[in-house]
């Protein structure tokens, strides 16, 4: 119990022999259950945990029977604090890459009710730029700037940080059969969150590298599969929010900036194709196209972004 609330710790594993037994050993003592989802582990991930489970009644193993991705390992941890009516639970990586130390700040905001969903910002410390890979650290900022605009939640940055709380009234209507199953995971969580007009907060937490973890991400992939789940997460966000569960016209600006760059984009490429391939002069007409379409795309575009800060200030 932390606070009179009930704890439960969801830690995704997947061949994380080495790293599990820390995870469980530096658990902290309010947390009331440690649900360690295995996805298929082709290690001894398993056996580790058994374990475990002979001296610890808190530990408890729940097993998928093929690899399905961390999003759906959490998905099945989900469920699991749903059905059993748990408080607020809470995300760590099985391969101890959370630090223990950092979970009450994580936890405050749920539990005092100030948030529906907490998430810890490894970005806020100046340490960060030092501690994380500099790949990562770019394909990072890329992943939370497209957050922002696909979530609606532009106060919140370090997208990739899977160190989150979630509140059982969010868990109880968020669809988890329905939430991606890889590495988007908190991506898409964010977008759904925002659908049904939860309230998310930043927590400032430390960066954990180096302490024997190995990562699965394949940087280049994942930046590009989880752009892609961003841009058909954005669509349905404005489908649902703005035209069918309530309304606002940012819809339209949207749509009508999108519209606009494409047609600014082609007209930009007929003036080069005149200019540099042809070397003839510019077609005036042409000129005054591309210039009116791409004023109108970004108007369009930064007004719909302002709206959308505005419909989404409440959620802070
Ligand atoms: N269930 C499951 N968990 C996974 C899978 N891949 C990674 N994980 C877990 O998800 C957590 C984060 O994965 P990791 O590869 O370390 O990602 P990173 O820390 O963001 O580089 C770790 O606890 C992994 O054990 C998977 O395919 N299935
Ligand atoms: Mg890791």
């Amino acid at each position: 119990m932390y606070k009179n609330k009930t704890i439960c710790a969801i830690v995704p594993a997947y061949n994380e022999e080495t790293q599990i037994g820390m995870v469980i050993d530096t658990m902290p003592d309010f947390v009331d259950k440690i649900v360690i989802i295995d996805d298929c582990s082709k290690d001894k991930t398993v056996q580790v945990v058994t374990d475990y489970m002979q001296r610890r009644p808190d530990v408890l193993l729940l097993r998928h029977e093929v690899n399905q991705g961390v999003g759906a390992a959490i998905a099945s941890g989900y469920k699991w604090a749903r059905d059993n009516n748990v408080d607020v639970a809470v995300v760590m990586a099985g391969d101890g890459q959370m630090a223990p130390a950092d979970l009450p700040a994580i936890l405050d905001p749920v539990v005092e009710d100030k948030a529906d969903y907490s998430k810890g910002n490894r970005l806020f410390t100046g340490e960060a730029y030092k501690k994380i890979p500099k790949i990562r650290y770019f394909g990072n900022s890329v992943l939370s700037l497209l957050t922002k605009i696909a979530s609606g939640y532009w106060n919140i940055a370090d997208s990739q940080s899977g160190y989150t709380a979630i509140n059982a009234k969010a868990l109880r209507v968020i669809d988890w059969d329905a939430m991606y199953k890889g590495y988007g995971q908190p991506n898409d969580l964010l977008v759904r969150l925002n659908i049904n007009n939860f309230r998310v907060k930043d927590v400032q937490i430390q960066p954990v590298y180096n302490i024997g973890e190995k990562s699965g991400i394949k940087i280049r992939k994942v930046l590009f599969t989880i752009s892609w789940i961003l841009f058909k997460m954005f669509l349905k966000r404005m489908k649902e929010k703005y035209i069918i569960r309530d309304f606002h016209p940012l819809v339209f600006f949207y749509a009508c900036g999108f519209f606009f760059g494409l047609l600014s984009f082609l007209l930009f490429l007929r003036i080069f194709y005149f200019w540099f391939l042809l070397g003839l002069d510019i077609p005036k007409i042409n000129a005054m196209a591309a210039l009116f379409s791409f004023m109108s795309s970004t108007q369009f575009t930064l007004f719909a972004m302002w709206f959308d800060m505005e419909a989404n200030k409440e959620l802070r």
